[in-house]
């Protein structure tokens, strides 16, 4: 294949360079006590979700500005993210939102995915919006709403989702509810509540075997009053009164600003309830930016936590579900979930260069200069050869996304898929 053939010639080009830079990088590292080598298999080990409604160019309500060659249906979007896994070494995996990306044949999309070396992660159901067919509205609420014919509507779609990931070979339902109210007394505040917890009761109840629920908050939009799941805490609660296979989502643009997202991860670890993360990042309200890309230091304090609990051996099954949740509205779409893995990739890297036993005894020892100064350390060092490294050991790309701009496979489908004029993105 094309990818993996401009991979190597691109990883052979720039080796001579890499290899000094590394080598480097390896010197400093033994001279702080750092391993390397278990840093490299650990950052190879990474692997995150890719979202089957990032792969298209996004939008505002304000409008959308498609990319030329962007896939036309599931099949197609498969075909992008196999080409961003065969760049990165780490998205094995697809999250599919149903009905976006609901496929007419699971068993046939299955074998697809089989065939390009892809597998599904959690499915994603949508209640928040009206879908063709659907004899009542969401206007009001889905779950929560307050006529019982409206719930058990919202109730039947996520068997259904269940139905179609099981068909698929998911193991997880995501639900992200947009229930909620825009003025003071539309929604009973309590009762709202009471009402998504019994539905989310009865989807739980049907969960296959070996499945988990996760519950994904949000503080607002597009219910701008009350959201029903507004905060971690009503996460929490619901993942607690649910049962053993609920847990709670983050979603990294769902919180208000300045809120301490690394406080609130491991709050939900204490509580055995992270059940996983959508990336991305947010300057305002938003939750649709690059990973990274606007608070790279929360991002790596994030890792941090998750770096620290894996290695804690009084934190139990610990299995956070890695996902990506962006929408790309400038950005060509696989170029900009190629830097967002890229940045994942380097925040866990980061994080695993901390020197633990020196933040631990900073820590015990009130030193808090110190114990900041572990972090910040670890954190200004230049991680890129060792992510580099990591993906060259897998097969994939020193430098991603120079890699896929050589390829010209974004020209290729603009062709294949449009039949249009290729244009070019801005950058270029
Ligand atoms: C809501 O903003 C959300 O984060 C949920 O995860 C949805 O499934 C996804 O975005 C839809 O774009
Ligand atoms: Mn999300």
């Amino acid at each position: 294949m094309f990818v993996q053939e401009t991979i190597e010639k691109m990883n052979a080009a720039r080796s001579g360079d890499h290899e000094q830079d590394l080598e480097t990088l390896i010197g400093q590292l033994h001279r702080r006590g750092l391993d390397a080598e278990a840093i490299l298999t650990q950052v190879g080990a990474f692997e995150v979700a890719v979202p089957s409604w990032a792969l298209g160019a996004g939008g505002t309500r304000f409008g959308r500005f498609p990319v030329s060659g962007e896939p036309r249906d599931i099949y197609e979007k498969m075909e992008d993210i196999a080409v961003i896994h065969r760049l990165t070494g780490a998205t094995p995996r697809v999250s599919l939102h149903i009905p976006w990306d609901e496929p007419e044949d699971p068993a046939a999309l299955r074998s697809h995915a089989d065939a390009l070396g892809l597998g599904f992660d959690a499915v994603n159901s949508n209640t928040f919006q009206d879908q063709p067919g659907r004899r009542l509205s969401y206007k009001f609420g889905s779950l929560a709403h307050p006529d019982a014919a409206v719930r058990e509507q919202a109730v039947a779609h996520h068997l259904h989702v269940i139905e179609v990931g099981r068909a698929l070979g998911s193991e997880a339902l995501t639900v992200w509810l947009a229930d909620g109210s825009n003025y003071p007394g539309q929604m009973h505040l309590r009762r709202s509540f009471e009402r998504t917890l019994d539905g989310l009761r009865q989807i739980y109840d049907h969960l296959p075997p070996g499945w988990r629920l996760f519950t994904e908050h949000k503080p607002y939009e597009p219910a701008f009053y009350a959201t029903v799941v507004q905060d971690w805490g009503s996460s929490l609660m619901l993942a607690q009164a649910l049962g053993e296979r609920a847990f709670c989502l983050v979603d990294l643009g769902h919180h208000l600003p300045n809120t301490n997202i690394e406080l609130v991860v491991a709050r939900l670890i204490t509580a055995g309830k992270l059940g996983g993360f959508h990336f991305n990042d947010a300057k305002y309200g938003d939750d649709d930016l690059t990973a990274g890309s606007i608070k790279p230091y929360q991002l790596f304090l994030v890792f941090n936590e998750l770096v620290d609990a894996a290695r804690d051996e009084r934190v139990d099954g610990f299995a956070p579900a890695y996902m990506i949740d962006q929408s790309h509205n400038v950005k060509d779409p696989i170029e900009a979930l190629l830097q967002t893995v890229d940045n994942l990739q380097r925040a866990y890297a980061q994080a695993l260069l901390v020197d633990r036993s020196a933040l631990e005894a900073a820590q015990n020892g009130c030193d808090v200069l110190m114990a900041e100064q572990a972090l910040a350390s670890a954190f200004r060092t230049d991680e890129g050869p060792l992510v580099a490294e990591a993906r060259r050991r897998r097969g994939a790309a020193l430098d991603p996304v120079a890699a896929f701009r050589e390829t010209g496979y974004r020209r290729a489908k603009a062709r294949e898929r449009s039949g249009g004029a290729y244009q070019p993105p801005q950058s270029l």
